[in-house]
């Protein structure tokens, strides 16, 4: 595939200069022309419509035209040209489809919302550039533009390794640039436990890899929530139990299940221990926590990976599988334990997502994920699509082409079973991630799965055809101080470092 695409060539040669398909995610709907208008950052300024909801002090606004004017003009400070054609932005955020567009002297974005706004806003900045004098222009377009999908989110797993707040808020960044918009924060697992909690703070002094440097402390977390949702971006925290919870042990004595040898405990600990009434006090009271402190709607639960090994093992939790008329069936015993933590978060108002059982379709080929999908719409539940998307192994087997040829909806059901799969995420797992490879990593092969929660499917399903607009893409995000790493063979119109 790859050695195909050497002979294609770049994005100016297939679809002319700046055309409006080098936006990335793809927009819906677009017309443009070769007709280019200059835009000077001397006299160019975003305002509010007059007649739109949205007037100044609208902060996530405020601060999106900050950020975009500098995106748009990096070299603002460094002297531009002389004065060109006057430029007003008016934005009129109230309820008119999401549109952009651009005539002379004036461009006008109608969204529905804030967060419609700030998606256009993106937009707008990638189609401005520089020609070769570096003069500003943009070229006269027509967009009509709305998400495919409603969750598009990017997990990162900061237990395998703890990731600086920098290092979250810069992937912040680059989100907002291919327009995704849920941070899945898997914060806590087996082998640390980050998250500085106020009602049980033993969890980080004892389970983080450093109680100090490497923990999330209530004001790193909240300036991660805040950044976000100035880009549109919900934060939605996933605390992983019963399994994958060793280091919650370590500052939480009892709370997980000792594992027995030959009739004895042998000084390891299984999952959370599902037979005791302390279990569940202390999941409440860490819940009500959680549920204050991360705002969104939604919380992740886990539930993944439970090992029955230990359980089976322990003879106070097969008297209590007796009691409560399990039998031998640990699947049962898990049911039970997620049944009540579900009934914990939904009592503080919050709806609990969980994983499916990872065996079922991790690593292979489509079929088993497509089955695992209408397994789980059949029984009426909404989904978001994960598996084919973990990012965390490198390529080139793993390449940005492979997960752009995911069809989410690609299975056998009807209209009604295909609006229960609300999006896709990108899983960034940490084994072999931390910041020093955690952005070329992620970019620019995330955005392939950008285009496809955004972007409609038939325009947007050839490979060939998206391959420069991903090269050009990768440029603008490396020009932005994403050092997104190539796909290819190749190189940018300017080199960035
Ligand atoms: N950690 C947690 C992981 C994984 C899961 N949960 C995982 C499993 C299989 C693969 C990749 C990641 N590392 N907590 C499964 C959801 Cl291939």
């Amino acid at each position: 595939m790859l050695e195909d695409l050497l002979g294609s060539q770049n994005l100016e040669a297939v679809f002319g200069p700046h055309a409006v398909e080098g936006v990335w995610p793809l927009p819906q709907a677009f017309t443009s022309s070769p007709e280019r208008y200059p835009v000077n950052s001397q006299d160019f300024y975003f305002v509010y419509g007059r007649q739109s909801a949205a007037q100044q002090g609208c902060s996530v606004l405020d601060t999106a035209f900050k950020r975009y004017f500098s995106l748009i003009f990096p070299d603002h400070n460094s002297g531009s040209p002389a004065d060109r054609l006057s430029w007003t932005i008016y934005l009129v955020p109230f309820c008119v489809p999401d549109n952009l567009s651009i005539s002379a002297g004036k461009a006008s974005l109608n969204a529905e919302t804030v967060w419609g706004a700030v998606r256009g806003l993106e937009t707008f900045s990638q189609l401005v550039y520089q020609d070769d004098f570096g003069s500003y222009f943009v070229n006269k377009t027509e967009i009509d533009d709305f998400p495919r999908f409603q969750f598009r989110g990017i997990l990162l797993d900061t237990s395998r390794h703890f990731l600086p707040v920098q290092a979250i808020l810069k992937t912040l960044d680059a989100m907002a640039y291919s327009k995704f918009n849920v941070f899945h924060w898997h914060i806590v697992d087996d082998p640390s436990f980050p998250y500085q909690s106020s009602t049980f703070p033993d969890l980080s002094s004892k389970g983080a890899f450093h109680p100090m440097t490497h923990i999330y402390t209530q004001s790193d977390v909240r300036r991660v929530i805040s950044y976000a949702r100035l880009w549109g971006i919900r934060v939605l925290p996933e605390f992983d139990s019963p399994g994958h919870t060793t280091s919650w042990g370590k500052g939480q004595p009892g709370l997980l299940t000792p594992c027995y040898k030959g009739g004895t405990p042998s000084g390891t600990f299984g999952p959370v221990n599902p037979a005791l009434p302390s279990t569940y006090r202390f999941m409440a009271r860490l819940f009500k926590e959680v549920s204050s402190v991360f705002p969104d709607s939604y919380v992740h639960l886990g539930g993944d990976e439970v090992d029955f090994h230990c359980w089976r093992s322990n003879p106070d939790v097969r008297v209590f599988m007796q009691k409560m008329g399990f039998g031998g069936d640990f699947t049962k015993l898990e049911a039970f334990y997620i049944e009540n933590i579900v009934n914990i978060t939904s009592a503080l108002n919050k709806t609990s997502i969980v994983w499916q059982d990872v065996f079922d379709y991790h690593e292979r080929v489509s079929t088993p994920q497509q089955i695992w999908d209408l397994q789980v719409v059949k029984a009426g539940l909404r989904v978001i699509l994960a598996s084919p998307w973990y990012l965390d192994q490198p390529g080139p087997t793993h390449n940005w082409a492979r997960y752009y040829t995911v069809w989410p909806l690609a299975f056998k059901g009807s209209e009604e079973q295909k609006k229960l799969v609300i999006g896709g995420e990108v899983c960034m797992w940490g084994e072999y991630v931390d910041a020093t490879n955690l952005t070329p990593r992620l970019w620019p092969r995330a955005s392939a799965v950008a285009e496809r929660l955004w972007s409609d499917e038939k325009q947007t399903s050839s490979v060939d055809k998206a391959f420069p607009r991903l090269q050009d893409f990768r440029c603008k995000l490396l020009r932005r101080g994403i050092q997104a790493e190539p796909l290819y063979v190749g190189h940018c119109k300017h080199e960035y470092q």
